[in-house]
């Protein structure tokens, strides 16, 4: 059943391909760094990080404050011994779609080469019988058609003048273009109707790479749009071709939670799909794969010699300010010009330095074992939505920034110790009918004796893409707020729903923190 996503969290526009037994996935990352996590994979179901395909600065360069800004959909494919990654970083729009290339996916990377007059979104690598190297992508010019054009993967340099390709089914947003060969014909595979509830996979064939491309009469292949299916937002596909002949998709979808008009939270997923063929079309057979349900917990004490994959910053990669700390942990140092309101307005370059992870799961708690004062726990939406919960002096303070609106939740003494465990919780939403359920509830609090105690909480819809906006889902991490800060330990787990009760019954504060 295709309600379980394969990776979960904010992982969207997945991209796939096989190398024999071998499978790989990336997604976009946008404002993140390090960029473009990659998976690996033998059956399709369990997934490994094994790196992050941008992980240096002379490979991703991201300005700060710029939500949803940097890496838009890439493409991974595997080419004459190498594996190629091609992708958007729309900080750098005007200079071209950036390509890399490795022998290992799990790198290093090349230096990036950057394409010359192909303006757009979304780019696909392919290959023709001949080795010829064909880009085609989502045009920005007026009227955006799905563009190609032969290209020098190696130098960017295109090699022939940009043609249209196609122009969608007529939907939306015809975007996210991928090419595959097979029994004799080309297929373009599209994401059309928006990356929202409308949002659909449709197809095209030719004989010819470089077309015309005939519609197919049964698109939309792929949507759940106008259903109640859990799953929404269903779009944006990758197909891959099995060693045995059969063939499955990777595709991204969003669960939505709470009342109307359901609230997602941690970002569009990557799902599975079986595909088969009728009459020479792809046809996605949704139920084919019973992906199980992974735990993904973890308890990181940074005792590695580097940090693990799953660790990323908005705006600036961890290596800036992230340090194997003397006696365990990571030293973090605080930006040099703190943004105290937090707000849009306030994204100044190096305004926050929040090292995270992606939050994966309905209901979670994070922890943080930190040296303080002045260190803080946060759930970020984006720069404009988020929450925190830090030292401050001799006490604890919960923080809610939403919008224009920066608001102190609660405040309480902390009693001396050195070391505080501060804990976020994503609970079960407050059930009272007359408040319209978000999509959950988040506590703010604190670790004593590994009991939770809470400080203060609100209706997380706040820290949702219907609020917020934008491509990407909550992450939750750790900054230092002035001079270096020492995280000894971090750790992250699922909520079974008995423990996702949410710690109090003094009703929820919504009415009156916005
Ligand atoms: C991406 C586009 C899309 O470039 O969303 O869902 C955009 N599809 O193809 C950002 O992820």
């Amino acid at each position: 059943m295709n309600r379980v996503p394969i990776l979960s969290g904010f992982h969207p526009d997945p991209s796939i391909c096989r190398v024999g037994p071998d499978y790989y996935l990336i997604t976009s990352s946008f404002e993140y760094a390090p960029g473009v996590p990659i998976f690996h994979s033998r059956d399709l179901l369990r997934w490994e990080q094994i790196g992050n395909v941008l992980d240096r600065e002379d490979q991703l360069v991201l300005p700060a404050g710029w939500d949803s800004g940097g890496i838009f959909a890439p493409t991974l494919r595997h080419h004459g011994g190498r594996f190629w990654m091609i992708t958007t970083n729309v900080a750098q729009f005007r200079r071209g779609h950036l390509i890399v290339s490795a022998e290992d996916p799990a790198g290093p990377w090349s230096a990036p080469v950057y394409t010359t007059g192909a303006q757009g979104i979304d780019p696909d690598l392919t290959w023709d019988e001949d080795g010829t190297c064909y880009l085609t992508w989502a045009s920005s010019l007026a009227p955006h058609p799905i563009s190609q054009a032969a290209i020098d993967p190696e130098s960017g340099g295109l090699l022939s003048e940009p043609r249209a390709l196609w122009s969608g089914s007529g939907m939306a947003h015809p975007e996210g273009p991928h090419l595959y060969r097979r029994n004799g014909w080309w297929y373009l595979l599209l994401a059309e109707g928006g990356t929202e509830r409308g949002h659909a996979v449709t197809v095209a064939r030719s004989r010819s790479i470089t077309g015309p491309f005939e519609g197919n009469p049964a698109n939309p292949i792929l949507t759940h749009r106008s259903s109640d299916h859990p799953v929404q937002n269903t779009g944006h596909a990758d197909l891959v071709e099995l060693p045995d002949g059969r063939w499955a998709a990777v595709h991204l979808g969003v669960r939505p939670r709470g009342a109307t008009p359901g609230f997602h939270v941690n970002g569009r997923e990557t799902f599975l799909t079986a595909v088969r063929w009728e009459d020479n079309w792809p046809v996605f057979d949704e139920e084919h794969f019973d992906v199980p349900a992974f735990d993904s917990g973890f308890d990181d004490a940074f005792t590695a010699p580097g940090l693990h994959p799953r660790w990323i910053s908005p705006g600036i990669h961890p290596a800036r300010f992230a340090d194997p700390a003397p006696g365990g942990g990571v030293a973090l140092a605080a930006a040099t010009a703190p943004a105290e309101t937090g707000s849009a307005e306030s994204g100044s370059a190096d305004a926050r330095r929040l090292l995270a992870v992606r939050a994966k799961d309905a209901q979670w708690q994070a922890s943080a074992d930190v040296e303080g004062p002045d260190v803080r726990l946060v759930v970020r939406l984006d720069e404009a939505h988020w929450a925190g919960i830090e030292v401050s002096d001799s006490s604890l303070v919960a923080r809610l920034v939403v919008g224009g609106l920066d608001h102190i939740l609660a405040q309480a003494p902390l009693a001396g110790a050195d070391t505080s465990v501060l804990c976020i919780r994503s609970v079960e939403p407050a059930t009272d009918p007359r408040l319209k359920a978000g999509p959950d509830r988040i506590e703010l609090g604190h670790l004593e004796d590994g009991e939770f105690r809470l400080l203060a909480h609100f209706d997380g819809r706040y820290l949702s893409t219907e609020v917020a906006g934008g491509f990407t889902g909550r992450v939750v991490g750790v900054e230092a707020r002035t001079g270096v800060r020492v995280l000894r330990r971090f750790s992250y787990r699922p909520l079974s729903a008995a423990e996702a009760l949410r710690s109090d019954s003094i009703g929820d504060l919504t009415a009156s923190v916005i």
